[in-house]
């Protein structure tokens, strides 16, 4: 790779259209609203759908290519001006939480849109191939696990394991993807890429608090999710005394209280019991079974270790009879110091103040630094909020993090030889 050019060498000064970018935040977030602010876009669903055809229509009408994979991720692409290279890509995700907010995943990949009408504007090709990622199911919440089409895409997962999980109604990714008509056929990891670049929300309160224009994501902490389920014996609420009962809710609350006590005892460690089912969930029944699903996160391999450790320790202690499995097990990742370097540099050449920090948040990115070099950009989020209808983040900090991308890709251009 030759010296990091200066910010200033890039022959041309191109700038994203904030208004432009704003507007099809606003446009696009018909696509599943939810309430006032909100999202309700779960992966595969119709409203993922709705979305996928609008971006699908929107690449195409800017020239580019538009190829499916064999789960559902799409790849937009400009091709380059010189032969033989590989894509930069950026990319994010479309779908969203249940009632998640209008910002996440979508961010990036509209402003991966932007850079596509920019470009074409200037009628400037970049020296590579220039694509546009929408992953498959990066939340996570209707299949599990997260970050689900970016993982197959590398290799992480196999395709029929994926294809067979299921949704609490039992519908299959394999049926969801055929239901909305993007069950590709690309192999997965077909595009080789020389550089991928995803910009996010940080979906936390440390830049708002830090009063920095964007985060500079150094890496992405690691996670596991597991399952608990407890037994015990559904009895009339009435007539079964209290002393005989087996009551699977009351052992499930001692597991919740039991996961804040394992992530309080491991420091910067997080965990929370985000789903929990009671069967027969009724008012009048003494619970028979209860489900829950835990999400534990670290920086540190060790640190997860730890805590699975403890927790299973204090299930085993509280509810003999549970059963805990391990959903999924993602280690924490550190990003392209090359390309955090780079956007470190446009950052400076754009006057926005930077903090380096690594990412609470699982994403995509997390996956794909294992195929290509990667970095990720953050914008703040108000009052930390992610995940929740009234995430927000203002159409400047947005318009930011997309010039601060469309800066590093044209960077990446000139550097990679990919
Ligand atoms: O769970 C995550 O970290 C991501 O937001 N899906
Ligand atoms: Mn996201
Ligand atoms: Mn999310």
């Amino acid at each position: 790779m030759t010296a990091v050019l200066q910010a200033t060498d890039v022959p041309l000064r191109l700038s994203v259209d904030a208004d432009r970018l704003w507007a099809d935040l606003l446009a696009t977030a018909r696509f599943g609203a939810h309430g006032e602010t909100g999202m309700h876009r779960l992966a595969l669903g119709s409203a993922d759908e709705e979305v996928r055809r609008w971006f699908e229509a929107e690449c195409r009408a800017l020239g580019c290519t538009v190829e499916v994979d064999r789960i559902g991720n799409m790849f937009a692409t400009l091709p380059g001006s010189e032969p033989g290279l590989a894509a930069i890509a950026v990319g994010s995700h479309l779908d969203t939480q249940p009632a998640g907010g209008r910002f996440d995943g979508i961010l990036g990949i509209l402003a991966g849109v932007e850079i596509l009408r920019v470009l074409k504007a200037s009628g400037r090709a970049l020296r590579h191939p220039f694509t546009v990622v929408n992953w498959t199911n990066e939340e996570g919440s209707r299949f599990s696990p997260a970050m689900m089409g970016s993982g197959v895409f590398c290799g992480v997962h196999d395709i029929e394991t994926i294809y067979a999980r299921v949704d609490k109604d039992g519908v299959t990714v394999r049926e969801a993807l055929g239901a909305i008509g993007y069950r590709g056929e690309c192999a997965p990891g077909h595009l080789p890429m020389a550089a991928y670049l995803e910009l996010h929300i940080e979906q936390g309160p440390v830049l708002e608090a830090d009063g920095s224009a964007v985060g500079i994501v150094t890496g992405v902490q690691g996670l596991r999710w597991l399952d608990i389920r407890m037994s015990g014996t559904e009895a009339h609420a009435g007539a079964f005394p209290m002393g005989l009962r087996e009551d699977a809710l009351v052992f499930a609350a001692k597991a919740v209280l039991a996961v804040e006590k394992v992530a309080l005892k491991h420091p910067p460690g997080v965990a929370t019991v985000g789903y929990i089912h009671a069967v027969p969930n009724s008012r009048n029944v003494v619970p028979g079974e209860v489900r829950l699903e835990i999400d534990m996160r670290h920086p540190e391999e060790s640190g997860l270790a730890a805590m699975e450790t403890d927790l299973t320790n204090e299930i085993e202690r509280l509810a003999p009879g549970a059963q805990l499995s391990v959903v999924w097990r993602k280690a924490p990742v550190v990003f392209d110091a090359a390309l955090r370097e780079v956007i470190r540099q446009e950052a400076e050449g754009l006057c926005l103040s930077a903090l380096e920090m690594v990412s609470g948040a699982g994403h995509d990115a997390a996956h794909v630094a294992a195929k290509a070099p990667t970095a990720m950009i953050f914008i703040p989020s108000r009052e930390g909020l992610s995940h929740n209808e009234r995430e927000y983040s203002s159409p400047q900090q947005c318009a930011n993090g997309a010039d601060l991308l469309l800066r590093s890709v044209l960077r990446a251009d000139e550097l990679f030889h990919g």
